[in-house]
């Protein structure tokens, strides 16, 4: 990777990775794009919306961009309100991607998630290679995704790399329209408000993952020696396990008095039981190294350090 360039670069994921990417390789070597404007001067940027296949194909040929991190999509809930909106712009940004990608030669990731997995699939350390059978937009846009990614790979010979991220937890920008985002509100809410009323019901276990984490393992998979890679699209990756519960009860041991409420929204906890318990990690781990510094409670003293200088 020496010249990047980035779609929804200003979503949850995307507007860290940026931030990352240029402190490794440059400010001036990524280039930011998305579809709304952004008021970060660190480096270049452009509007892009990525259904538009002739633009995001002349960005990155004008950029001379050799890696393409393609993370625009819709998450699992929006895509369940919105099932065609989520096939058009999941499917449609992706083959533009992997096209421009092909066309100008360029390395590829993009991320697949736990949503690739359904009710069939073994719930508990869900192996890396296994029943996929989705019942969600969202977990259908995945696995097509991760089918075209290898696809472009043994056809056109496209370095494509991915991982099935986890919820992913963060204190920058936080996520919007995904079944996981309770896990990254339940911390605003515990500092703004000293309790929080859940969505996810209690006992439903899904695999969760801090921030820093999830964007070294993007690096560290990227750089990955290609011979090495048995598997691409796309590699289980998880830090943690926990239920509703289980994270109230580390909040606790910072605030004590913090208070937990169910109201149960049928549509997320119907995505959230489809999904696994708990993923496999270990293809991951031998095939590029991968690993992570937070578990459960590290993630909770750092997000409630964090999140109490951002919001007091
Ligand atoms: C979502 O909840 O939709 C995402 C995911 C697990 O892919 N965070």
């Amino acid at each position: 990777m020496e010249r990047i360039m980035v779609t929804g670069a200003l979503g949850q994921i995307g507007s860290e990775l940026v931030g990352k990417l240029r402190g490794i390789y440059g400010n001036e070597n990524v280039l930011a794009t998305d579809i709304r404007q952004s008021d970060d001067q660190s480096g270049p940027f452009e509007i892009l919306d990525v259904t538009d296949a002739e633009r995001m194909h002349d960005l990155a040929e004008d950029f001379e961009a050799d890696t393409m991190i393609h993370m625009a999509a819709l998450l699992s809930a929006t895509a369940e309100e919105k099932p065609l909106l989520a096939w058009n712009l999941n499917m449609g940004g992706l083959v533009n991607a992997l096209e421009a990608s092909r066309k100008l030669g360029m390395q590829f990731f993009t991320p697949s998630s736990i949503g690739a997995f359904g009710p069939s699939t073994p719930k508990k350390d869900t192996p890396q290679d296994t029943l996929q059978r989705p019942t969600t937009m969202y977990g259908v846009n995945k696995v097509a995704g991760e089918l075209l990614c290898d696809y472009y790979h043994t056809k056109f010979g496209v370095d494509t790399r991915g991982v099935r991220f986890p919820g992913l937890i963060s204190n920058v920008a936080q996520p919007g329209g995904g079944t996981t985002d309770y896990a990254v509100d339940i911390y605003y809410q515990a500092i703004e408000k000293g309790s929080y009323t859940s969505y996810i019901a209690e006992g439903t276990a899904m695999d969760m993952m801090y921030m820093p984490d999830a964007l070294q393992a993007i690096v560290d998979l990227m750089e990955a020696d290609s011979d090495l890679l048995i598997h691409r699209n796309a590699f289980n990756v998880t830090a943690m396990s926990f239920t509703p519960e289980e994270i109230a009860a580390s909040i606790q041991k910072h605030i004590p008095e913090f208070k937990m409420s169910y109201a149960v929204d049928p549509v997320r906890q119907e995505i959230a039981n489809s999904w696994p318990d708990s993923i496999d990690a270990s293809a991951a781990k031998a095939e590029w190294g991968f690993k992570t510094s937070y578990d459960l409670d590290a993630m909770t003293f750092d997000m409630l350090e964090k999140l109490k200088k951002k919001l007091q």
